[in-house]
């Protein structure tokens, strides 16, 4: 393979919704570019970039993927990316590579919920944007109503480059507003005839023509000053100013395509070519200390990994870019986030599946390496002596939560430690262990991506696991004080125990006054695990229970508080004071006391007005306009209080405040009652009272539960 400098690679990531093509536009245009001798199709499983047997399973990407064309000057790296908005995690860090983002609209459909959604992904990447309107053979394909969609949604920005003179099966001829000229197609695609513009179109074209060249001219003054002086602008003036329109995002142009008849890719890779930045030609990389890392062959070399996957046969495969300076086989470099020191061995250029090995790798360009040690995704890797660490990337949060546990419980810690490489290839998959529930609970964006995770811990892991809905973290507070006193004594013959603790609970917040009618004599303020405080005021007066049995009191407490009288979930925010009592000068001793400030505490609970309180999440839903109906009255049987609703287009963005309770698998409700159209994203909002019979009923459930059988 040629090897390029740095002034000569470009790196383009396809984004766009599921099906919109992205994965047939890559096929053809490898095979425009002759690296291919035959074009694959999605639905055979043998497109170069959907190689992994779990997207041949699927038909449909699941993970990133790279390839690489050699395009007259220059080596493109193609990224190819999963639509599905639940398999963001990947979408995301690519992004974050790319100089330049494809956005692959579906002509029938549009700027859909899949389209928003990777768009939010896109906006705060601040990348130059290619819009293509793909599949124009479709029966309902629709150009114009695309078009409006897409300026509704993208701007001013959108730049018309082409358009169809016919869509649907008899698609084949696009109008070139760039140069002006007419491209034919024959049934098989592929490299098209040139041709006038038709008369009947000529006065459109012109129009549009025109709309494109002060578009171009109005990104540089220079060029504007050329354009007042001739009155137009010659094809490579219009390329340097829609250049400098993309690098300063005021022009998206869009092309027109049928990725499955080959049909307008090459003239997309030949604007790519021309016109789209190259890799040095980005502002330069953010690092996490606030200064920046120029894309430049001289720098020190530092790698950024987007790309982690443990594979059968290669073991761990990591896909970077070269942010900066030279890569060479064998070279050592430390990974900035781990300390870990890496040798690279061999390293290679990507082409799907395929690795081709290269001896260097220049800033700018993408490439892989095997087997590094203690590498992720989202990593910087640098060279000794030239410490940086690149600025991180946003994940996208979990909105499915799931307790996981290995169907065989001698499996726990490989599916531990499955779960930890699966994490650090897709940091949007996230575990935690919730200690008062005991479970493992993981963390994904939604049934499909979980999917994933249980394909890769079968097939890769060879780990069996069972999942489950976790248990809902309500928390026990109280709303007025109350006292109670508990005597425990166990006087039968051998150590004798003696304890009796009075005390008084109170409804803690901050900034509250101190305790009337009680001397504090020492108080401890403690920061609960679970949540929230407890303020224990030892007020003993007369000696009547020893200072040192205090601790075993607190330890009582903070034993009932962990699993709460109403309903075993953890209690918060309670002050506890502690009176009065008394000792038996033998049988007293730790456990004693932390008995009796164990159940004095849970008598005085109860009598407080105890109050059960769940966790509220803040929910955004965007649905498509026809189906908001369905969702809002489904919401509504979720004890949710709508904060508004917006239009976006003829998308809905629905805000609702909802218990986590009502949320168990909510993103697989709407994916069935949107088709998969519609998505949410949730946060934790704060905790709320449980409605009086919900809480009847659960503090009974409980009960029942500790029934013994
Ligand atoms: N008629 C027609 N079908 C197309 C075209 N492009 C893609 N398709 C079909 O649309 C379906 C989805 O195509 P893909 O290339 O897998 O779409 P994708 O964007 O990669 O989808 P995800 O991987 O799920 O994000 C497949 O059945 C393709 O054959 C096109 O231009 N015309
Ligand atoms: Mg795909």
């Amino acid at each position: 393979m040629k090897s390029y400098d740095d002034k000569h690679i470009k790196n383009i990531v396809l984004l766009g919704s599921h099906g919109s093509g992205k994965t047939s536009l890559a096929e053809t245009m490898l095979f425009e570019a002759g690296l291919l001798n035959r074009r694959g199709r999605v639905e055979d499983g043998n497109t170069v970039s959907d190689h992994t047997d779990l997207e041949r399973e699927r038909g449909y990407s699941t993970q990133i993927s790279c390839m690489h064309t050699e395009w007259r000057q220059y080596k493109i790296n193609i990224i190819d990316t999963p639509g599905m908005d639940e398999l963001a995690g990947e979408t995301v860090p690519a992004i974050h590579v790319a100089d330049t983002c494809v956005l692959v609209l579906n002509a029938r459909s549009g700027v859909d919920v899949g389209t928003e959604l990777v768009w939010e992904h896109v906006k705060p990447a601040h990348r130059p944007v290619i819009l293509a309107i793909n599949q124009l053979d479709q029966e309902d394909a629709d150009y114009d109503e695309v078009l409006k969609q897409a300026r509704e949604h993208f701007g001013a920005a959108v730049t018309v480059m082409q358009y169809p003179l016919e869509q649907g099966a008899g698609f084949h001829r696009i109008i070139d507003l760039l140069r002006m000229t007419m491209y034919v197609f024959k049934d098989e695609g592929g490299k098209p005839e040139k041709h006038p513009i038709p008369e009947g179109e000529r006065e459109k074209a012109e129009s549009l023509h025109k709309e494109l060249v002060e578009k171009a001219a109005e990104n540089d003054e220079q060029l504007m000053e050329r354009y007042f002086e001739k009155g137009g602008l010659d094809e490579d003036e219009m390329s340097a100013g829609l250049r400098a329109g993309m690098m300063q995002r005021t022009c998206f142009p869009v092309f027109c395509l049928s990725a499955l008849r080959n049909m307008g890719s090459g003239r997309l890779m030949g604007f790519i070519d021309n016109v789209a930045p190259s890799a040095t030609d980005m502002p330069a990389a953010r690092t996490e200390d606030g200064g920046h890392l120029p894309c430049a062959v001289d720098g020190p070399t530092v790698l950024y990994t987007f790309k982690t996957a443990s594979e059968a046969h290669a073991g761990r495969v990591t896909m970077f870019k070269v942010m900066s300076g030279e890569l060479r086989e064998g070279q050592e470099l430390i990974n900035g986030n781990t300390g870990a020191v890496e040798r690279m061995g061999q390293i290679f250029s990507l082409m799907g599946k395929e690795r081709k090995p290269v001896p260097v790798l220049v800033a700018g360009d993408i490439g892989a390496a095997l087997k590094l040690k203690d590498t992720g995704t989202g990593q910087t890797l640098h060279a000794k002596g030239a410490e940086v660490r690149l600025a991180g990337i946003a994940w996208p949060a979990p909105r499915l939560y799931r307790t996981i546990r290995a169907k065989d419980p001698k499996q726990d810690e490989k599916l531990h430690a499955a779960l930890l490489e699966i994490q650090q290839d897709d940091p949007s998959v996230t575990t935690r262990y919730v200690r008062e529930s005991s479970e493992q609970v993981i963390g994904t964006l939604g049934e499909i991506h979980l999917g994933v995770v249980d394909w890769k811990l079968n097939k890769l892991f060879k780990v069996e696991a069972e999942y489950g809905s976790p248990k809902v973290p309500y928390r026990e507070t109280i709303r007025k004080s109350a006292e109670a006193m508990y005597r425990h004594k166990k006087q039968t013959g051998g150590a004798g125990q003696f304890g009796e603790v009075h005390l008084r609970i109170e409804p803690w917040y901050e900034g509250m006054p101190a305790p009337s009618g009680l001397n504090v004599r020492n108080t401890e303020v403690l920061d609960l695990p679970t949540g929230g405080k407890l303020v224990f005021c030892n007020c003993i007066t007369g000696g009547v229970i020893d200072t040192r049995f205090m601790p075993s009191i607190l330890k009582g407490v903070m034993e009932k508080m962990e699993k709460g009288p109403l309903t075993g979930s953890p209690a918060r925010d309670v002050r506890v004071l502690v009176y009065d009592g008394k000792m038996h000068p033998v049988d007293s001793n730790d456990i004693s006391f932390k008995i009796a400030g164990l159940m004095a505490f849970k008598d005085a609970f109860t009598q407080a007005d105890p109050l059960l309180m769940e966790p509220i999440q803040e929910v955004e839903i965007h649905v498509p306009d026809e189906l908001m109906g369905d969702v809002m009255t489904d919401l509504q049987g979720r004890r949710s209080i709508i904060q508004g609703i917006e239009g976006t287009g003829r998308i809905q963005v629905i805000r609702a405040q909802v218990p986590v309770a009502e949320l168990d698998r909510y993103s697989t409700r709407l994916r069935s009652l949107t088709q998969g159209r519609g998505t949410h994203t949730e946060r934790f909002l704060e905790y709320r009272a449980v409605p009086a019979e919900l809480q009847q009923k659960l503090i009974h459930d409980h009960q029942q539960q500790e029934v013994p059988a």
